[in-house]
């Protein structure tokens, strides 16, 4: 690559200007946002699988309204997400091929069951929590149509926050039977959580390359503690418990200690052996596959209108 090009294109980062679809780029760049746009991009989409499971069984109508919409909303995230991608030079298609064949990753937190209602409140509270957390600093990385996108995101992630916050208030002042099912699925949720923001910076490949183009503007460690101190006073309000024993107030750093994450569990899932892995696989391949007739309308009514036009 010409090193003139190379450091003119260093000199724009730096100066925190926006790096546009046409302008030049390097080509590790370029691979790397593909990689971690369309990653995002198909956990929203996959993400929409744990609460889709509950919409069928939401307790009341008015849940039932706001968890269609949230799940619709993961849809269009993952569409803006599949947009942004394109724009590098990379098909639709080919993404959702390399998801459907397991060779694209997407967020661990989504190979985890939701097996209550009260997940619809933790996934709310602590998933999309943590996803704000690591998106909203995206808002200033340094690809345009990333940065973009991650504008309208993060609204409407705030919103599924405070909805999740919501329930879990309903529950944690309910019945003894809600407080307990409350309990359970913090329990659950927690570390599958705390993994979402990727390995420890030391054993985190991408990450050092990444800040210096400014596609991370914080690294994965730094985003983990600053949701552990977020969300610790959360769950005192709740009058619930992390279930964390080493989880303590550092007075010195002025942030929580916590205890030791397990990475065994977390590289076993971003390997494919989440505990529903296979089950969320699956529902992709068969909505790709009963999906089939409407993409192939939608080519034969394009074929029309051309030669009609060309008539
Ligand atoms: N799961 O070197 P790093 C949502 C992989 S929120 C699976 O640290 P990087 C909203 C990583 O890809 C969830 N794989 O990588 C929602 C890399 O593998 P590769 C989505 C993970 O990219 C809420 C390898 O490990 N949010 O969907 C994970 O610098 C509720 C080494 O890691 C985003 O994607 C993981 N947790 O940092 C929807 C945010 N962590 O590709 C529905 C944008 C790491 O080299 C309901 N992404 N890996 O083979 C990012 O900020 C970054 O990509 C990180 C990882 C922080 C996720």
């Amino acid at each position: 690559e010409d090193p003139k090009l190379v450091a003119a294109f260093e000199a724009r980062v730096a100066a925190d200007e926006f790096i546009e679809p046409k302008d030049w780029m390097p080509e590790a760049y370029r691979r790397t946002l593909t990689r971690q746009i369309s990653q995002h991009a198909h956990s929203e989409i996959v993400g929409m699988l744990p609460e889709g499971n509950w919409i069928g069984r939401a307790p009341t109508l008015r849940r039932k309204a706001i968890l269609l919409a949230k799940v619709q909303d993961e849809a269009g995230h993952g569409l803006y997400l599949y947009c942004a991608a394109e724009t590098l030079g990379v098909s639709r298609d080919a993404l959702t091929e390399a998801l459907l064949d397991g060779k694209a990753k997407y967020s661990t937190i989504f190979n985890y069951p939701t097996l209550t209602w009260a997940d619809i409140g933790a996934i709310g509270w602590l998933v999309d929590g943590a996803a704000i957390m690591n998106q909203v600093p995206l808002q200033r990385t340094s690809y345009g149509p990333y940065a973009r996108a991650m504008v309208r995101v993060c609204k409407e992630e705030s919103f599924h926050q405070r909805q999740g916050y919501e329930i879990m208030i309903a529950l944690a002042n309910g019945t003894a039977e809600q407080k307990r099912m409350a309990q359970d699925a913090l329990n659950r949720w927690w570390w599958p959580s705390l993994m979402m923001f990727g390995p420890p910076d030391e054993n985190s490949p991408n990450t050092e390359q990444s800040m210096r183009w400014r596609i991370k503007r914080e690294t994965n460690d730094e985003l983990r503690q600053k949701f552990v101190d977020i969300t610790v006073p959360q769950a005192e309000f709740l009058n619930l418990t992390i279930p964390d024993p080493d989880l303590k107030w550092n007075e010195g750093k002025q942030a929580y200690d916590y205890g030791e994450i397990d990475w065994d569990e977390f590289y076993a899932v971003v390997k494919g052996e989440g505990p529903v892995a296979k089950e969320r696989m699956k529902a992709r391949r068969d909505a790709w596959e009963e999906g089939s007739w409407v993409r192939e309308a939608a080519d034969a009514h394009e074929a029309k209108r051309r030669e009609r036009k060309a008539a």
